[in-house]
């Protein structure tokens, strides 16, 4: 009998693989769970280019003997409304759990504060940054550069990673308004999987090694991505690279390439995370501005739009039902580790 296309995992069973992995490949426990955490919350809301795949690319990074796998983050006190986070090489999301607790203080003390993260190799989603900060109650707003995959509007050769961008308002009620996106047209996490199972892209993601516009997933990645909204989302991937690159004290996605020099590793760079108090920067109108945003949301869903990041809590819920499932060539994959 053949076996089924798909495995299915209970989500604590995810995280439990997640962490193995990564403990077997020497890893600190701390670093496993925030990495293990993480690629759990992009299966469970089923975003696949930043789920359990990730697990394979975080494991040619360690495995590169690149990556600090015990690196212990340390916060720098820049300003009131600054600090900094060392990640010493190590991956983000310890360098990003370790932080928040200060820049929540921060945010609160000055009504605004933002967080650099430095020198760390970063592979992740940044919803589950984003939802974290709102869950304190305050508007955040995230991004980071990666490797330059992607060409300016207008040119041929990559400048700029990837480059997203993840906003989130909490609110009273409920999930917060919250998106997360690249700056290129799609994540490169996504032709990637398009690779992988043979499958062709939209022309307008990507553009072959001659510069000409392409549907082939393997030829996409050999030559440039494009970003989304033409000029538009290409000023705004600039945007990221001056803001959590330049004026971090950080790599530029050309400059972690170079660095990379073709190994193929998760992108080593910088974060800027930023959080912002309402009730500090509203005061005694703070009800009036909360009120504002939620018309705001209203006229959106009542003419049948929707809001973004509404697809994921729905994932969300059904994943915390039903469990995932996960494709039988990955899980095979990654369970290859332990033969
Ligand atoms: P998507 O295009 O899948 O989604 C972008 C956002 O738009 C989501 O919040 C999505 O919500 C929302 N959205 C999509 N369709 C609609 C719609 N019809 N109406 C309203 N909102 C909508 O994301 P990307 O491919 O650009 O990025 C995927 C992930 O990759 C991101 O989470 C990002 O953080 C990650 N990434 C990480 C990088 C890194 O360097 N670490 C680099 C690049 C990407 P919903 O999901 O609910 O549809
Ligand atoms: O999918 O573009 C991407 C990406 C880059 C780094 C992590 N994810």
């Amino acid at each position: 009998m053949s076996e089924p296309d798909d495995v299915s995992l209970s989500l604590s069973d995810l995280f439990d693989l997640a962490r193995k992995v990564l403990l077997h490949h020497g890893l600190s426990a701390a670093h496993a769970d925030a990495i293990a955490r993480v690629i759990t919350q992009g299966q469970r809301d089923e975003c696949h280019s930043h789920g359990l795949y990730r697990l394979l690319g975080c494991v040619r990074s360690v495995l590169s003997g690149k990556v600090n796998q015990h690196a212990q983050p340390t916060i720098r006190d820049v300003s009131p409304g600054v600090l900094a986070v060392d990640a010493h090489y190590g991956f983000s999301l310890l360098a990003f759990e370790t932080g928040l607790p200060r820049l929540a203080e921060k945010a609160r003390s000055q009504g605004i504060a933002a967080m650099a993260i430095n020198r760390c190799f970063h592979f992740s989603a940044l919803w589950p940054e984003v939802e974290a900060i709102a869950a304190h109650g305050l508007v955040a707003l995230a991004m980071n550069p990666s490797h330059s995959w992607v060409a300016p509007a207008g040119g041929t050769r990559g400048v700029f990673g990837t480059n997203p961008i993840a906003f989130a308002w909490p609110r009273a009620e409920g999930h917060p308004f919250l998106f997360d996106f690249a700056t290129s047209a799609i994540a490169r996490g996504d032709i990637e999987l398009h690779a992988r199972e043979g499958k062709s892209i939209p022309a307008h993601w990507a553009i072959d090694r001659e510069g000409r516009a392409t549907t082939d997933a393997r030829a996409a990645l050999e030559g440039a991505m494009q970003t989304f909204g033409g000029h538009k989302g290409s000023a705004l991937a600039a945007m990221v690279e001056l803001l959590a690159g330049a004026l971090i004290g950080d790599l530029t996605s050309m400059e972690s390439q170079s660095l990379d020099d073709g190994a193929g590793l998760s992108p080593c760079h910088g974060e800027l995370v930023i959080a912002i108090d309402p009730k500090r920067f509203l005061g005694s109108e703070y009800a009036i501005g909360e009120a504002r945003a939620e018309r705001l949301f209203e006229a959106i869903v009542t003419q049948g739009a929707r809001l973004p990041s509404q697809r994921r809590f729905d994932a969300r819920t059904r994943s915390e039902r039903d469990g995932v499932r996960v494709s039988r060539s990955l899980y095979n994959e990654i369970m290859e580790v332990f033969h």
